[in-house]
């Protein structure tokens, strides 16, 4: 492995818009999680650990996007790191989902559901897109896992506990759920791109797959982590 300064002497080029996207995203991940840390102290215990969560979430995308940066310059592929990553934080953002309801009374059945859904949804994907099977098909039982996680937090118990706790609680349970339903529907735009299927009409576009997957993840891991502190601050004033 090379060392932390490589990150710096080996900066992309600007025309090569998959590796700056790698770049930006390892140091964007890197401050955010700084940024979660080291305001814990402004929290009291009740948001403390759902800030820590945050920035778990970005820090361990920030050590994966450190690896892929270099995978993706040597050619390796970056597949495996990828899910790797997911597999670790999209459980942590469903942990976010049930700290937060917690005020409400949200018991760990809700927390096994959401994370034993989205361990389908990553292993399913992982199937498709290592090229273990038909990517179509398992991109599809993929979907629908994921559709079976909008459902629980938008309908589902979990909808019915962010009304119950309401005020800042069902706020934030609101924005997070539109991140997962807009906000996580770009990663199947950045599978079909990088799996073959009755889809391929979409390469047309000319979009990379590694770039639509990063752009999610910023969306996505800086974005989930904002909404919960923004919470924690309207809450703790
Ligand atoms: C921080 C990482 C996040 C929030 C990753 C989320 C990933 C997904 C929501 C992936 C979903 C997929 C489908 C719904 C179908 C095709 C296969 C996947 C795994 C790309």
């Amino acid at each position: 492995m090379t060392n932390l300064f490589s990150i710096i002497s080996d900066a992309p080029s600007a025309g090569d818009l998959v590796s700056f996207t790698f770049f930006i995203g390892t140091m964007a991940m890197m401050a955010a999680s700084a940024f979660f840390f080291l305001s814990l102290n402004q929290f009291d215990n009740k948001w403390r650990t759902s800030i820590l969560v945050s920035g778990l979430i970005t820090f361990i995308a920030a050590v994966h996007y450190y690896y892929m940066r270099d995978a993706n310059i040597s050619g390796e592929g970056t597949t495996f790191f990828r899910y790797v990553d997911w597999i670790l934080t999209v459980p942590l953002m469903c942990v976010e989902f049930y700290l937060l309801l917690k005020v409400a009374g949200a018991t760990t059945k809700l927390l096994r559901d959401l994370i034993l859904l989205s361990v389908i949804m990553l292993v399913t994907g992982y199937v498709g897109e290592a090229g273990l099977g038909n990517a179509a098909f398992w991109g599809l039982l993929s979907g629908l896992a994921y559709f079976a996680i909008v459902y629980i937090i938008k309908f589902g118990s979990a909808a019915k506990l962010a009304k119950k706790a309401g005020g800042a609680v069902e706020k934030a349970h609101n924005t997070l759920f539109w991140f997962v339903f807009v906000g996580w529907a770009i990663y199947p735009i950045g599978y079909m791109i990088g799996t073959d299927g009755w889809y391929d009409g979409i390469d047309a576009l000319g979009w990379n797959m590694d770039v639509i997957y990063n752009i999610g993840d910023a969306v996505n891991k800086i974005g989930f982590g904002l909404v919960v502190y923004a919470a924690a601050v309207k809450s703790t004033k």
